[in-house]
């Protein structure tokens, strides 16, 4: 961890809109990124005291991209996600004992303890999954752009939702679909691309590229690595190439582009390059890449980098916008959260299996699958 009297040989980094955002704001997105990378180190110990269960993708190196491109958007713009999905749903606003809880499996947790690690879900959030299969959500989040857009400009009001009152006009949004390089290669993807290019959906496809699939490294996996905004380019779609580990420089990038996105009701690509310090999941003995790799990566991490920026260069009438004691406290405050909500996961209830094992699984639309339709069930359509 970086301190106030580091003087490294990196120079002063100079930013744009970021700059001239609080400071309060920065300190908020330096929490935010120290929350999911604590919470991420107590879910791999929870893991191999084996408290949590199945599948667990931790998320470590990428948090400046769940933290910067959830700030450069709207609390109320639909997000989904793959299966690396705490450290957005954290971002998004998820409380720390529920998303830990769905982890243990419990039924505190955001899903009620029956998705786990790959199923974070938080309507009044706008977070709509968390998908195990790689590539399915990217529709969906194109859906969700159409369905925005669709009741902006043709139904003129908002449909009930969290957040909207009765009578509530409708808003402009955007929807973020984020994917991993490997989705890149997920026909959904495709068939999804070209009907956001054709009607013009107010979807970002954020790509994060953290250089893997598993095993496989982009080059060998999908055509045009070098350039992925050609394929942005033939569904006639903008493409942007952002560095995902400077979340300022991120949100300097970012930003304006999801602006000019909602202005315009359209669609855009993003290569957010980033690189993920840990295996793929918590069984990966990492045979693909080298030790020197990783490193070299861990030189630029995201933390370190806005600490050191808030502590040593971004002054004010000389005092920096964070002293070390104020780093320090900021670091503390958020083990203790992480603590509480290991505590709040450990001493939840499992799911009862009376109630829970056949509710919440399967939806029943109504024969025609009308939109205005209830379901059997009594839950609404949520799009209603
Ligand atoms: C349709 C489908 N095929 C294969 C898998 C198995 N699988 C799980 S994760 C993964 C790699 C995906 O890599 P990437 O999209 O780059 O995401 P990252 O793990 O790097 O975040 C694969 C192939 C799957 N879940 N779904
Ligand atoms: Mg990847």
């Amino acid at each position: 961890m970086p301190t106030a009297t580091d003087t490294t040989t990196r120079p002063t980094p100079t930013y744009t809109i970021s700059a001239e955002l609080p400071d309060a704001t920065l300190i908020g997105w330096l929490r935010d990124m120290v929350l999911i990378r604590e919470f991420e180190n107590r879910c791999a110990q929870a893991y191999q005291q084996a408290k949590i269960g199945g599948f667990c993708h931790l998320y470590i190196g990428q948090e400046a991209v769940a933290v910067g491109t959830v700030a450069s958007v709207r609390p109320d713009d639909p997000i989904v996600h793959a299966y690396r999905d705490h450290g957005h749903a954290l971002a998004r606003g998820m409380s720390p004992g529920a998303c830990m809880a769905e982890m243990f499996g419990k039924s505190t947790g955001c899903a009620k303890g029956k998705g786990g690690s790959m199923h974070m879900f938080d309507k009044p959030h706008w977070f709509f999954g968390g998908h195990g299969i790689v590539g399915a959500q990217t529709p969906l989040g194109t859906g969700l752009a159409f369905a925005a857009r669709y009741e902006w400009e043709v139904l003129g009001k908002a449909l009930p939702n969290p957040g909207v009152r009765d009578g509530d006009t409708a808003k402009k949004k955007i929807s973020l679909a984020f994917l991993g390089d490997g989705a890149l290669n997920q026909g959904a993807l495709h068939e999804a691309m070209n009907l956001a290019g054709l009607l013009s959906i107010p979807v970002i496809y954020v790509v994060e590229n953290n250089g893997y699939s598993m095993g496989t490294s982009i080059e060998r996996g999908t055509t045009m690595a070098h350039d992925l905004m050609a394929k942005a380019r033939a569904y006639g779609i903008e493409g942007r190439v952002i560095d995902g580990f400077d979340v300022m420089g991120l949100y300097d990038a970012f930003k304006p582009l999801a602006d000019a996105c909602r202005d315009e009701q359209r669609p855009a690509f993003v290569d957010l390059k980033t690189y993920r310090y840990l295996g793929h999941s918590m069984s990966d003995p990492q045979k693909y890449r080298t030790k020197e790799e990783v490193e070299q990566y861990k030189q630029r991490d995201s933390i370190d980098c806005l600490a050191a920026y808030l502590m040593n260069d971004r002054r004010s009438g000389g005092s920096p916008a964070m002293t070390e004691e104020a780093f320090m406290a900021l670091q503390s405050q958020v083990k203790a959260v992480v603590r509480d909500a290991v505590e709040f996961a450990e001493n939840s209830p499992v799911p009862d299996p009376a109630t829970e094992l056949y509710s919440d699984v399967l939806v029943n639309p109504e024969p025609n699958m009308s939109p205005l339709g209830e379901y059997i069930h009594g839950a609404r359509n949520p799009l209603l």
